[in-house]
C-alpha cells in the first residue's frame, strides 16, 4: 500500500514529506494506521546525527497512536479496528528479561530494532524501490506503520489520539521515573533537572507520590508557570545562581534532595543531578539521552557515600501491561496530559515542531494525520 510519512533521508537535513511503498504485515506484525504523533527530544537527538544508533534514511517518530487495520499470520492478540499505542520497549512476555521481572527492557527484538528493521531482517518501507528504515520499532511519523504484535499496547477506544500518543513516551516516561524507577514515597524531597516533556511528567509523578519538596530547575524562565501548575514548589534558574548550582541545591533541600531526576541529556547537569542527593540514600536517575562520546563522571566518593546512580528507559514500565493503565489514569483525571500539549501541527508542518522544542516555545507539538 501508499502511505504519507516525514521522512529523515539525511542527519541534520529537515525532514521531507514523501509517499512511501508500504508492505503489509508478515508473521506476528500488524499494520496501524497512526492518528497522532508526538515530537520527543529523542527524535531531534537522532536526526541531530548524534546517536550512534541513527541510520538513515529512516522514519522517526516514537510517540504515537491510532487504530489497527490488518493483522499478519498468528497474531492472536489484536484485531483490526482495535485501538493502540506502538511501544519502542516492547513486552514479549517471554524472553530472559521480561521473566526476570527486574526490568522493563524486553530484549527479544533490540538487535533487529536498532538495525531500522523488522524482526525477519527486513524494512516494510519504501521510497522509490529504495528501502527507507524504521526507527525503535515504531516510526511514527508515517501515516501507516507496520509494527510486531508484542510492540504495541491495547488501548480503550474512548481515549482521544491527539492526547493519549504522548503516553507512548513523555507522560509514561516522566511518571515512570519516579513510581516505577525512584519508587518516590510521600514526604519526599526531589530536584527535577530540565523541565520540558519529560521532566514536567516526572514533576506530575512526584505529586502523584505525595513529594514534600519539588524543585524544578531549568534555564528557560518560561518553564516556571507551567511546572508550578504540575506541582513545582520551588523554581532555580541555574543561571541566576551565583556560582555552583550544587551547594545551593543541597542547601535547598537541607542536605541533598532524595531523589534527583536529569531530564536534560546534559552530562555536567547529570553530576550536578547525582551530587545533588543527600548524603547516605539520595537516588539520582538519569533519563536524558546523552550524544555518541559524551561520558557522565564524578567522584567515587559521591556513590562510596551512599549516593545511587541509576537510569532509566520508558520509566521502566512494562508497555503492554503499564500504558492501558496510564490511559486510564488520563480518562479518569488522575493526570493531566492536555496542559503539556501546547502545539498541534498537521504532518506537512512537522519541521516547525522541532523548532518550537528548539526555541523553548512547546512543551509537546502533536502531529495529526
Ligand atoms: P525538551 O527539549 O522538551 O526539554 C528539555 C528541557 O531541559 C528544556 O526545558 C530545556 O530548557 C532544559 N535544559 C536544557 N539544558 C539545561 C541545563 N543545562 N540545565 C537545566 N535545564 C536545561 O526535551 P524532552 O522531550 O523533555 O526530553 C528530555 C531528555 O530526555 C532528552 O535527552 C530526551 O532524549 C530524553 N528522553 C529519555 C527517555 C528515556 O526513556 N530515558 C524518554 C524520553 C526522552
Ligand atoms: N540509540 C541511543 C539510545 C537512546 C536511548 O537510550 N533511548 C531510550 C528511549 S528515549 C525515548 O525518547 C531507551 O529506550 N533506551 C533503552 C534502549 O534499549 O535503547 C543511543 O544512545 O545509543
Ligand atoms: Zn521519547
Amino acid at each position: 500500500m501508499k502511505t504519507r510519512a516525514a521522512v529523515a533521508f539525511a542527519a541534520k537535513k529537515p525532514l521531507e514529506i514523501v509517499e512511501l511503498d508500504l508492505d503489509g504485515p508478515k508473521a506476528g506484525e500488524v499494520l496501524v494506521e497512526i492518528k497522532a504523533t508526538g515530537i520527543c527530544h529523542t527524535d531531534y537527538f537522532t536526526l541531530s546525527g548524534a546517536d550512534p544508533e541513527g541510520l538513515f534514511p529512516c522514519v522517526l517518530g516514537h510517540e504515537g497512536a491510532g487504530i489497527v487495520v490488518d493483522v499478519g499470520a498468528g497474531v492472536t492478540s489484536l484485531k483490526k479496528g482495535d485501538h493502540v499505542i506502538p511501544l519502542y520497549t516492547p513486552e514479549c512476555r517471554q524472553c530472559k528479561s521480561c521473566l526476570s521481572r527486574k526490568t522493563n527492557l524486553c530484549t527479544s527484538i533490540r538487535a533487529t530494532q536498532g538495525k531500522g528493521v523488522m524482526p525477519d531482517g527486513t524494512s516494510r518501507f519504501k521510497c522509490d524501490g529504495a528501502t527507507v528504515l524504521h526507527y525503535m520499532g515504531t516510526s511514527t511519523f508515517s501515516n501507516h506503520i507496520v509494527a510486531p504484535e508484542i510492540a504495541l499496547a491495547k488501548i480503550r477506544e474512548d481515549a482521544p489520539f491527539d492526547k493519549v500518543c504522548y503516553i507512548g513516551c513523555g507522560v509514561t516516561t516522566g511518571i515512570g521515573a519516579v513510581i516505577w524507577t525512584a519508587k518516590a514515597e510521600p514526604g519526599c524531597r526531589a530536584v527535577v533537572f530540565g523541565l520540558g516533556g519529560i521532566g514536567l511528567n516526572v514533576i506530575q509523578g512526584l505529586r502523584m507520590a505525595g513529594a514534600e519538596m519539588i524543585v524544578g530547575v531549568d534555564i528557560n524562565p518560561a518553564r516556571k508557570n507551567i511546572a508550578e501548575k504540575f506541582g513545582m514548589t520551588h523554581f532555580v534558574n541555574p543561571t541566576e545562581v551565583g556560582g555552583d548550582i550544587v551547594p545551593y541545591l543541597v542547601n535547598l533541600t537541607d542536605g541533598g534532595a532524595d531523589y534527583t531526576f536529569d531530564a536534560t541529556g546534559n552530562v555536567t547537569v547529570m553530576r550536578q543531578a547525582l551530587e545533588s542527593c543527600h548524603r547516605g540514600w539520595g537516588k539520582s536517575i538519569v533519563i536524558g539521552v546523552a550524544p555518541s562520546g559524551a561520558e557522565i563522571s564524578t567522584r567515587p566518593f559521591q556513590l562510596v557515600t551512599g549516593r545511587v546512580w541509576m537510569g532509566t528507559a520508558f520509566g521502566g514500565a512494562r508497555g503492554r501491561t503499564d500504558v492501558p493503565r496510564i490511559v486510564d489514569w488520563y480518562m479518569n483525571g488522575k493526570i493531566n496530559i492536555d496542559d503539556l500539549i501546547t502545539h498541534k501541527l498537521p504532518l506537512e508542518r512537522i519541521n516547525e515542531g522541532f523548532d518550537l522544542m528548539h526555541a523553548g516555545e512547546s512543551i509537546r507539538s502533536v502531529v495529526e494525520f
